[in-house]
């Protein structure tokens, strides 16, 4: 079986071939569909029982408990990530050092209470996804802390608004990032080459892509990545596809995510940093030192999307926007909950969803300068290990 990252020549000629079967496909299917249709999209609101909503942790760090930070990527993930390691009120909070992107997090007991990039790095892989995380976790934790203990380990992320994201990826891989270091290990293994061929020449980046190349490539990780990388993959066979119908596939890994997302101690919305914020505090009942901000429109560079583009990529994101919505509902019901619990009004609620992109009828969307870049440009040979 090839292994993805080596076989580099194979994947430059799938990528071209399929992107080149793609290109026909999607124009192919452009012409027939009717492009005044106007997209309205229902979802149905989602509701939770209390159990569900009521998420709260008398955290102890020196005790048991242990926070794990799954970052997708284009989530804001690099700005929350640093509020973690430098912005925590703790007795003992995390050593930085000038120069140095990871910081020594370590309690009174030397007790390691953080899993995240920035205080241990990539340890489990680059951007690792849920299914990454439950196989790695522990034994980095042990290996890392030496003896064993018993540890809580409560899961957290952020997710976004899957256009919004799906068009900051497209950016962020035009200016040459590729991730391409990612393990993508499901079952024990990475996944194989014939499972996911590489969107542009392996040897290169994929620098420079426009928006409809980036939409074109069907094997392009970016469709659907917040409901990938939060599913337990080995229920779909990992990356086979070819044993099970999509139709099947979608679903199940689309259940998956919601199954573990509700299981996430803690959850946050980037369009919602201030309830975001507010949330994990109540949750975990820890402050921050520093608000986050609230990123709004003067923050954003604009990016033309075409109606056609826009319904593509809402196609090609059917199982995030349904995701979002889920992840959206119960992230409001949290903080209702906490509003009437700390006798907040109600009318709190901060998001600046609405301006994020006009939707399709505005042709125009923004890439909110969410600040993920980093070290990810250069992370094909970069791992940081310890
Ligand atoms: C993921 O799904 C597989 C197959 O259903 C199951 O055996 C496994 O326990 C699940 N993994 C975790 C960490 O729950
Ligand atoms: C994918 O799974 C099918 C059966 O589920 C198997 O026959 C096939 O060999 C697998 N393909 C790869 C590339 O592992
Ligand atoms: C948008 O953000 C900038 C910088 O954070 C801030 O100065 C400005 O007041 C904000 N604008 C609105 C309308 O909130
Ligand atoms: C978007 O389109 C408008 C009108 O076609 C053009 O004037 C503008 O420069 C474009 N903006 C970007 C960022 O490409
Ligand atoms: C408690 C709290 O955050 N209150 C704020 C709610 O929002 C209004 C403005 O809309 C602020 O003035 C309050 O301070």
């Amino acid at each position: 079986m090839l292994d993805r990252r080596r076989c580099k020549l194979y994947a430059g000629f799938a990528a071209v071939l399929v992107f080149a079967l793609l290109l026909f496909a999607y124009f192919g299917d452009g012409i027939r569909s009717t492009s005044s249709e106007k997209i309205v999209t229902h979802f149905k609101t989602n509701s939770f029982p209390v159990d569900v909503v009521d998420r709260r942790y008398d955290i102890d760090i020196e005790t048991e408990d242990v926070l794990v930070f799954l970052h997708i990527q284009k989530t804001g993930g690099s700005v929350f990530g640093r509020h973690l390691v430098r912005d925590l009120d703790l007795a003992s909070p995390c050593v930085c050092y000038k120069g140095r992107k990871r910081c020594d997090c370590l309690t009174a007991n030397k007790r390691l209470w953080l899993f995240s990039r920035y205080s241990m790095g990539w340890l489990c892989g680059l951007h690792a996804d849920w299914t990454e995380l439950q196989d790695c976790v522990e034994s980095a934790m042990n290996r890392k802390e030496g003896p064993k203990r018993n540890r809580r380990y409560h899961y957290i992320t952020i997710l976004r608004n899957p256009i919004s994201r799906y068009i900051s990826e497209w950016k962020h891989v035009s200016r040459g990032a590729t991730w391409k270091s990612a393990l993508l290990k499901c079952n024990g293994k990475e996944a194989t080459l014939e499972e996911l061929p590489f969107c542009y020449d392996y040897e290169s980046t994929w620098s420079g892509v426009t928006l409809d190349d980036f939409i074109g490539c069907e094997h392009n990780l970016a469709s659907n990545r917040q409901t990938r990388m939060l599913a337990n993959l080995s229920k779909i066979n990992c990356y086979n596809k070819t044993g099970m119908d999509p139709i099947t596939r979608d679903k199940l890994m689309l259940e998956s995510a919601k199954e573990n997302l509700k299981k996430f101690s803690f959850f946050g919305i980037v369009e919602f940093q201030r309830n975001s914020q507010e949330l994990f505090e109540y949750t975990f009942n820890l402050k921050f030192l520093e608000d986050f901000t609230q990123y709004n429109v003067t923050h954003s560079s604009k990016v033309n999307v075409s109606k056609k583009q826009y319904q593509a990529i809402s196609k090609l994101n059917k199982l995030d926007e349904e995701l979002y919505q889920y992840a959206k509902d119960l992230f409001l019901q949290r903080v209702r909950k906490m509003q009437s619990d700390l006798n907040v009004d109600r009318h709190n609620l901060t998001s600046y969803e609405k301006d994020t992109y006009g939707g399709p009828d505005s042709f125009e969307a923004y890439d909110e300068e969410v600040e993920d870049e980093d070290d990810d440009y250069y992370s094909s040979s970069k791992m940081e290990g310890n």
